[in-house]
Formats: structure tokens, sequence, C-alpha cells
């Protein structure tokens, strides 16, 4: 199987699991969970390719950890990242002193006057360090890194979570916790 081919499955399989599972004609029930058969059936049906081989393939090669199958590999979910309300049975945890925002630097000013808002997704998605921060920013443009004073939050009241994959999930981000830093790609720089 082709990177690039399972690349190309592995957006459908994204769209499916965090936004449309109507894609593949399937439901996914409160806590994001699909149903294998019925995926891999909907996934051919609507002229996506895969068999349960290449789903394994893709979940076990994804860099970011995208997906989880539960114990017996009947189910199959996304970490995070869902438009649609799901229970994913994240615990709250601690977060550390700081945490990381990549965004696009044409995003600033609203950010910095409202604060960081989850958008389209379920949560506003925080990044462990630098580098990775930069790596989400550049999606979407000339990137710039945000720090979060994470633990500061914390002791306001404000929950955190970390799913599955290691991305950090919180609700939202009020400006005063946000400081624009000057960080590259490689994490180099000044907070
Ligand atoms: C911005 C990827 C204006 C926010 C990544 C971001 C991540 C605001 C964009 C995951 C704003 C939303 C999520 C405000 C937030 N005004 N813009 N008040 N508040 N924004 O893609 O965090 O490859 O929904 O800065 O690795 O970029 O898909 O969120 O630029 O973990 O697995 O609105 O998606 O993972 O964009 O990325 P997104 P994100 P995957």
């Amino acid at each position: 199987m082709s990177g690039k081919q399972l690349v190309k499955t592995s957006k459908f399989l994204s769209l499916v699991l965090r936004h449309q599972p109507d894609a593949a004609g399937i439901t996914v029930d409160a806590h994001g969970w699909a149903d294998v058969d019925a995926l891999l059936r909907g996934m051919n049906a609507a002229g996506q390719h895969c068999d349960a081989e290449m789903l394994a393939e893709i979940v076990a090669s994804d860099e970011k950890q995208r997906y989880s199958f539960n114990a017996d590999h009947t189910k199959i979910r996304a970490n995070q990242g869902h438009s649609f309300p799901v229970d994913l049975e994240l615990v709250p945890v601690t977060p550390p002193e700081f945490l990381w925002h990549g965004t696009a630097t044409r995003f600033l000013d609203s950010i910095m006057q409202t604060g960081l808002k989850p958008m389209s997704r379920q949560y506003v998605h925080l990044s462990p360090d630098p580098e990775t921060a930069y790596k989400v920013g550049s999606r979407h443009g000339k990137p710039v890194i945000l720090r979060i004073e994470a633990q500061k939050m914390a002791a306001a009241g404000f929950v955190f979570y970390r799913a599955e994959n290691g991305v950090w999930l919180t609700d939202a981000v009020p400006p005063e916790y946000i400081a624009v830093t000057e960080y590259d790609a490689k994490g180099r720089g000044q907070a």
C-alpha cells in the first residue's frame, strides 16, 4: 500500500470519524466509536477502498496517532479533533506551566481581542511544545506561536484534558493568558 494512498484514505477517515459520519453512511456512538465492519462497508460503498488490514496500517502508522481501536478492534474512533459533541471520557489533568498554540498571523488581532475559541471544533487545541505548535500554525498561513499560561488558567478553574495522542484540549483561552512569541520552526526564539 503506497503512503500516498494511505494518506488519502486517512483523510477520508478523519472526515467520517471527526466531522461527517454520514459521508460513509454510518453513525458513531456518544463516545465517538464507529463499528469497524460498518465503517469498512460504508467506506467501500463511498468509493474509498479500505479493508481491515489497511485500516490497521493507517491507525498504527499515523504520525499524530489520530485514531484508536477498542480492545478487540471491533470499534474505532478519532482521538480528538471532532466538530460534533462527543464524550471522549477524558479526565481533567493538571497542565504544565505553559502550553502552546500555533496559529496564523492574520488571526492574531481577533485572538488577542476575544481569546482562543474552539471555532468549528469541540475544543481549543493546544500543543505540548512550540515546535509542534509551529507545524499546526503553518497549516493556516504565516505561523505564529502563542504561549498559554496553562497552570495559571487551571488555578483559576479552567479545565484541561490531554487526548490519547498528547494534544491538550480546553474550552477556551481568554486573552490575558496568551502571549505572542517569536519562536521559529525549531522552537528557537523567545517566549
Ligand atoms: C483560530 C490538527 C480568530 C485558531 C492540528 C486556528 C491540531 C481564532 C483556527 C488540530 C480564534 C481553527 C486543531 C479567534 C481560534 N479569532 N481565529 N478568536 N480562536 N482561532 O484547524 O488548533 O492534522 O480548527 O488559532 O494538529 O489549528 O487535523 O484548529 O488557527 O491538533 O489531526 O482558528 O488539527 O490536527 O483551526 O488545529 P482548527 P487548530 P489534524
